[in-house]
């Protein structure tokens, strides 16, 4: 594809920090409300979030006008299932996703589609314990399918499961109790990664073959990992972080198979998956067809003296920061030259795959004032980034799509609303919902004008 041609800029979400409408029109909870209602008071509201739900037309029009080409958001579970089963679905959150997909269409922006956002039906949890059990595989298969099968027509890009490697480390997201033994809860989410990677080589197989033509991957967490300074033990030490926690997964997507250095790893502190032949069958006869990288910043790691001892890569480093580089209030720095260098590492190992930044963003804490918000460094990291961006596309990475993290204020992971990232400020704090009118930011006006200048250049 040559440069210009059918690039889509974007924006991105997910159904749990956007919709709200928690209890609405017989959509089932999931383990992120649980995490939320676990919270003081109303922290992490996923009660009403930002209530997408009912500002669809309204966020629509927003995105219309900002230019956008694609929009990326994720599909809950148990909105669609209330009981996680496919024999009971739920008309009025089948008909939502519909309104959401056609409404994006009319208005010239493609559907980017997330299965699974950290988002698992409490039901089955209760049932089995989720992906702590072999039986969530069939359940994932069986719901992936259906969206496959709904929405497909509509819809050319899917992206299975975000951010493996984030569910795998935060247990809380598989509803491991965090308290547990290190070792007991290390054992049960790497058995647990184990089954969402089957579940989704057989959605990827699934896919091809209904539409060949679509794209299938999953949206990976990529930490492009530097050493702190020249020494072979920092360089040999980024190098084993980022393989361990971003490229095995990215190996398993598009080649079908375990890397031995991933699975060593896990041997050196005792932990042994448990694989069967047709388990590995299985994984080789699905493979993904693209990748979604959620890309926000670079991780720059000491090794610490203990470096070839047998311990868990994540104990024999350190992490870093460099006074060159900006950093937000918690700790992510800005260095989009990270982002060139990493998209040249992937194409180096999968020239053939088509790449999407399917999140990538800066966060603050902010305030409307006068109805503005003058967002001056989030518009200095998205310049960056771009740039960056176009730079390893130049050089013939074949990255297609960049999609903003994200689209409106949302309800961040780790610290709710007040954490911000949004092009789009929405108003409410993490205690007062407010009126939760939306005001575009300096950002989007930012983008707006660029993706305009971008396309009357291409
Ligand atoms: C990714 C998730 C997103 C998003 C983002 C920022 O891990 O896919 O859902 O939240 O990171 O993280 P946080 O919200 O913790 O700042």
């Amino acid at each position: 594809m040559a440069i210009g041609q059918n690039f889509m800029w974007g924006g991105a979400s997910s159904a749990f920090q956007v919709e709200g409408a928690r209890d609405e029109d017989g959509r089932g909870l999931s383990l992120m409300d649980l995490r939320a209602s676990s919270r003081n008071h109303k922290q992490m509201d996923t009660e009403v979030s930002v209530d997408q739900y009912h500002h669809l037309q309204e966020d629509i029009g927003l995105m219309k006008e900002l230019g956008v080409q694609s929009y990326r958001f994720s599909i809950s579970w148990s909105r669609v299932f209330p009981t996680g089963h496919t024999d009971k679905p739920n008309k009025k959150g089948i008909q939502y996703y519909h309104d959401l997909i056609d409404g994006l269409k009319k208005v010239g922006i493609k559907p980017v589609v997330t299965m699974f956002h950290f988002d698992f039906p409490k039901a089955l949890y209760d049932e089995y314990a989720g992906w702590n059990s072999r039986r969530a595989i069939d359940d994932f298969v069986a719901y992936g399918k259906f969206l496959i099968d709904e929405y497909g027509k509509d819809v050319a890009h899917w992206l299975t499961v975000n951010e493996q490697g984030v569910i795998v480390l935060d247990s809380e997201l598989l509803g491991i109790d965090p308290k547990q033994d290190k070792q007991v809860k290390f054992q049960k989410a790497y058995q647990a990664n184990l089954y969402l990677w089957i579940a989704q080589a057989k959605l990827y197989k699934y896919c091809h073959e209904k539409y060949p033509e679509s794209l299938i991957g999953p949206a990976i967490s990529y930490i492009t990992t530097i050493p702190y300074d020249g020494t072979s033990e920092d360089v040999a030490a980024a190098k084993e972080l980022e393989d361990f926690y971003s490229f095995a997964q990215m190996e398993v997507a598009i080649k079908g198979t375990i890397p031995q250095y991933f699975t060593r790893q896990l041997l050196n502190i005792g932990i042994n998956i448990e694989v069967t032949k047709e388990d590995s069958e299985v994984l080789k006869q699905g493979t993904a067809n693209f990748l979604g990288l959620n890309w926000y910043c670079t991780t720059i790691v000491k090794h610490k003296p203990n470096y070839f001892e047998d311990e868990f890569i994540f104990n024999r480093i350190e992490r870093k920061q460099k006074p060159t580089l900006r950093y937000t209030d918690w700790g992510w720095n800005d260095d989009p030259t990270g982002l060139y260098y990493g998209l040249r590492q992937v194409m180096d190992r999968y020239p053939d795959i088509p790449l999407m930044i399917t999140e990538c963003g800066w966060s603050e804490k902010e305030k409307l004032v006068d109805g503005k918000v003058h967002d001056d460094d989030r518009i200095r990291y998205l310049k960056g980034h771009v740039e960056a961006l176009q730079n390893a596309r130049k050089d013939g990475v074949n990255v297609f799509s960049f999609n903003v993290w994200s689209m409106f204020d949302l309800l961040s992971v780790g610290d709710g609303m007040e954490k911000r990232y949004g092009l789009i400020y929405v108003d409410r704090t993490d205690f007062d919902e407010k009126t939760l009118k939306r005001y575009p930011k300096d950002s989007y006006y930012w983008y707006q004008n660029f993706i305009r200048e971008y396309q009357n250049k291409s």
